[in-house]
């Protein structure tokens, strides 16, 4: 049997990474050997706590992990679940079990990687206690006081040997916990921080499941139908749950989910619901006249403009495909959700005309607007080649024709984009200059955002195309380097830019070709020798590492333009010397509620955001 050095030998196998994912990963982990019992009905709370000391803690009142002699290991069982790879599993049970992918990996796995691991049993009327240190036992399982209450305790303190942070992120677990929360209805999830002097405490537990997950992603939008459509049918195949509620922003929020695995790379059961969806609507508005003969079917995409919709299925051998074992591959999932969406959906649209009828009506313009700026892209296609050249003209590209070795900078303003221009290595670097504020996306409908010259010229120098057309294989850049000012105006600028990328080139941000640059903050100065700091903290470092008594002087830089190309250089543009910070969509949900709450069109939700992490920015220059 493969012993659990292997896991410290290579966690990145085990767990995907060893960054920041990856130290969350270990808490899902242990959340989900807790959630297999919710979903086997023995589990109605479980408890997270954040510790003081570092360490965290789940506790769930389920039946606890066995504690007599396994038969063949001759050792607890218990143990044998803490010790031995994949063996956490229940075995031969008959529920639904949380597994696939990188989930399933079993709580060994997170003792291996911890430096010390408490598990305390509440089983056949007592309490059961045992520690380990870097996966090993320590102690022997010993029986403790008399309880009449079940279930398991495992506190578990990261190995910082192994790990790039062992700093749990609140707002990460909160996340996710609640997603979980929403995809077992009723189970009782609570979130404790007690590593602030005044503990933080949230609850997550949804009587509507995920209908409440629905309610949640579109709390601050304007709805089309305003009940959530909901339905779920039992088969040979497994369990389907669908919930449904369209809006009036124009992008697609449909998320997939197999045994509570968040199907980011879709698969089966996403199929199935697309084709179900896309061919009921089309049935229902022609039986309905809206749809005329001579009109084309509504696309997929129409259909699913301002959707938002959460697709949940339970089956008991789920396989997971796909660069990060996150697509359904179970073929029979596919005729089986089909089945069921189809006959639940044409169901409500017949006996709920009103709404029925709004979501068509919404479908239908979006198919004009899809038409319309197929058009417009065509034209700006033609006006382009009849101009010889594809490529806007405030571009400053580069001469390397290799992609992997291109970069590409989205530059604020024309003067800054002038000191890039100069500033630049002109072999792997081109410079776009982008003229302020460029349009919000968030509010703009797909045929106005291809129409901003702006918007047009990020599109072309990319030589990706948007939307359905994006190929990221066409990318002419594997880096596209945002460069705005350390300001105010900067930051929103940089999440109008990111806004574009997110709704428009989801796959460049998947691929991890997206950067925002670095500028310094501060040059300090002192006698003939000068420094830059990116951060205050590295500002009174630097100033600490001054000879006693030294005089000095320190610059804040306000904005790119107030560095010479030179300096622009040495800071932000050298890959010798420079930081560049990679953006991926870490977490899509907290994403997305993100973007929407900051770009939508309601008020109080960013206003809200803004108040919750203002104490993250640096520098108001109001
Ligand atoms: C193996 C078998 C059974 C339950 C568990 C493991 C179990 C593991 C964890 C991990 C965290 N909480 C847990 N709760 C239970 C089935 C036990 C039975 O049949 O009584």
């Amino acid at each position: 049997m493969e012993g659990l050095e292997a896991v410290r030998k290579r966690p990145g196998m085990y767990i995907g990474s060893t960054g920041p994912r990856g130290l969350h990963h270990l808490v899902y982990e242990v959340v989900d050997n807790s959630v297999d019992e919710a979903l086997a009905g023995e589990c109605t709370g479980i408890d997270v706590t954040l510790r003081a000391d570092g360490g965290l803690t789940v506790v769930d009142n389920g039946r606890g992990i066995p504690i007599d002699k396994h038969p063949k290991l001759r050792k607890p069982t218990l143990e044998v679940v803490m010790t031995v790879l994949h063996a956490g599993g229940k075995f031969g049970g008959e529920s639904y079990k949380v597994s696939g992918g990188l989930h399933g990996v079993g709580v060994s796995v997170v003792n291996a990687l911890s430096t010390r691991v408490d598990v305390e049993v509440r089983r056949d009327g007592f309490t059961w206690s045992q520690r380990y240190e870097l996966g090993k036992p320590v102690s022997q399982l010993t029986k403790g006081k008399a309880t009449k209450t079940t279930g398991t305790t495992i506190t578990f303190w990261p190995d910082a040997d192994i790990f790039e942070t062992v700093d749990f992120d609140y707002e990460t677990l909160a996340t996710h916990l609640r997603e979980t929360a929403f995809l077992n209805r009723n189970l009782r999830i609570t979130l404790i921080d007690e590593r602030e002097l005044e503990p933080r405490r949230e609850d997550f537990k949804y009587a509507g499941g995920i209908i409440d997950f629905v309610k949640f992603l579109n709390q601050n939008r304007e709805t089309v139908n305003s009940r959530v459509i909901y339905f779920e049918q039992t088969g040979v195949e497994g369990e389907v749950e669908v919930a449904l509620q369209w809006n009036k922003s124009y992008s697609d929020n449909t998320m997939s989910f197999a045994n509570n695995i968040n199907t980011h790379e879709g698969g089966s059961h996403l199929d199935g619901f697309k084709n179900a969806l896309t061919r009921t609507i089309n049935d229902y508005a022609r039986r309905q006249n809206i749809l005329k003969e001579k009109d084309a079917n509504l696309s997929g995409d129409d259909i699913r403009e301002g959707l938002t919709a959460i697709l949940s299925v339970k089956l008991r051998d789920p396989q997971f495909e796909g660069q990060t074992k996150t697509k359904l591959g179970n073929p029979e999932m596919r005729a089986f959700v089909q089945q069921a969406v189809t006959q639940a959906l044409a169901e409500y649209l017949e006996e709920h005309p009103g709404p029925a009828k709004e979501i068509v009506k919404k479908a239908s313009a979006a198919a004009k607007a899809r038409e319309a700026a197929r058009k417009a892209r065509e034209m700006t296609r033609k006006t382009s080649l009849l101009e010889n050249s594809t490529l806007p003209g405030k571009l400053a590209d580069c001469s390397i024709k290799d992609a992997a070795l291109a970069e590409i900078f989205f530059v604020e303003g024309d003067s800054a984009g002038g000191s890039a221009k100069q500033a630049r290595d002109r072999t792997f670097q081109a410079i776009l200059p982008l003229r302020g504020k460029i349009l919000n996306v968030e509010r703009a409908g797909t045929h106005r955002a291809l129409s901003s010259l702006e918007i047009q010229a990020m599109i072309t120098a990319m030589g990706t195309g948007v939307g359905e057309e994006y190929n990221v294989d066409k990318a002419r850049y594997h880096k596209a380097i945002i460069m705005t000012d350390a300001d105010v105006d900067g930051a929103h600028i940089r999440t109008l830019i990111l806004t574009f990328f997110y709704r428009y080139m989801r796959e460049a941000l998947d691929a991890g070709y997206v950067y925002i640059a670095q500028p310094p903050l501060y040059k300090l100065t002192a006698g003939r020798k000068s420094s830059y700091a990116y951060s205050d903290n590295e500002l009174q470092e630097q100033i600490k590492l001054l000879p006693e008594g030294a005089k000095y002087n320190i610059q804040r830089y306000k904005g790119l333009g107030e560095m010479n190309p030179k300096q622009l250089w040495e800071t932000t543009m050298n890959p010798e010397t420079r930081t560049l910070l990679r953006v991926d969509v870490e977490d899509v949900l907290l994403a997305e509620q993100a973007v929407t709450d900051l770009m939508g069109d309601q008020v109080e939700p960013r206003r809200e955001f803004i108040q919750a992490h203002a104490k993250d920015v640096r520098f108001l220059d109001i």
